[in-house]
């Protein structure tokens, strides 16, 4: 049904952004919003959001969205698709929300093979409660919880990674960043078209800004982001 608020949102470009200026966020919601309209899947979909900067997209496609407790939108995603199959269920949440607090869910849909579409915003940090350290912050990032930078791991935890080495024939696991927003324009693609021909599981991660939380200029912001790419190497992993 349409919003009478914003009659056709997704072609909708003067909304204003809740987010922080410069949030990697906006590039990522851009590009789900993109692909909906170009796969014309905009009736069908159910968007999932967690709690975190995510749930900041409560309102921005018209399409069927619902926001879970901390960390279970995956888990509720998975629910969603089960009582109805045809929809096409796109899952949004960050690191902290899906690596730490939701992992298991994150894993046993994964090992379960469920029919649904997860996208992982990685920012190496719990962004909206302040920037404190998550399971992907870097070797020697200094957060609010870290102030001498973290030394407790020599490596972050990596997610797709993870989740490839579990995952079925049909699955499809990538990992994208704000920075190449055509790469991962199509890697979303391909885990959506994954769902729609019934192969089970399919995410993507996306490493993404936060200005704020990193405490940096648009400079400082792309810097970081490169030497994300270069701790979380880009590709499709699993396909
Ligand atoms: C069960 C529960 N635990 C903790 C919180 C507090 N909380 C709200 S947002 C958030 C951080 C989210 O970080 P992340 O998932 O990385 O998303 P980001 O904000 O970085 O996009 C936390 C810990 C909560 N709301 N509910
Ligand atoms: S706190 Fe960070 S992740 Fe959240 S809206 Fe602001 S820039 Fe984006």
């Amino acid at each position: 049904m349409k919003s009478p608020r914003f009659p056709d949102t997704i072609k909708e470009s003067s909304k204003p952004s809740n987010f922080c200026p410069g949030c990697g966020h906006s590039i990522i919601l851009k590009n789900i919003g993109q692909l909906m309209a170009d796969m014309k899947i905009e009736k069908k979909t159910v968007f999932a959001i967690d709690i975190g900067c995510s749930l900041l997209a409560w309102d921005f496609f018209d399409v069927d969205t619902f926001q879970t407790h901390h960390g279970r939108t995956t888990a509720t995603a998975l629910g969603m698709k089960r009582a109805n199959p045809d929809a096409i269920i796109l899952a949004y949440m960050g690191d902290g929300g899906g690596y730490a607090i939701g992992l298991q869910n994150l894993i046993h849909a994964c090992y379960r093979n469920e029919n649904i579409t997860v996208i992982l915003a990685n920012n190496t940090m719990f962004s909206m409660t302040g920037g404190q350290m998550a399971p992907t912050t870097l070797p020697g990032e200094v957060t609010n919880t870290t102030p001498d930078g973290v030394f407790t791991a020599d490596k972050p935890f990596y997610g797709p990674e993870m989740l490839a080495r579990e995952a079925h024939e049909g699955a499809y696991i990538a990992r994208a960043a704000v920075s190449n927003p055509g790469q991962a324009y199509s890697y979303m693609k391909n885990a959506i078209q994954n769902q729609i021909d019934g192969k089970g599981f399919s995410f993507v991660e996306i490493l993404s800004y936060c200005p704020i939380n990193w405490k940096t200029d648009a400079e400082g912001s792309a810097k970081f982001l490169e030497k994300m790419k270069k701790t979380f190497p880009l590709g499709e992993i699993k396909k």
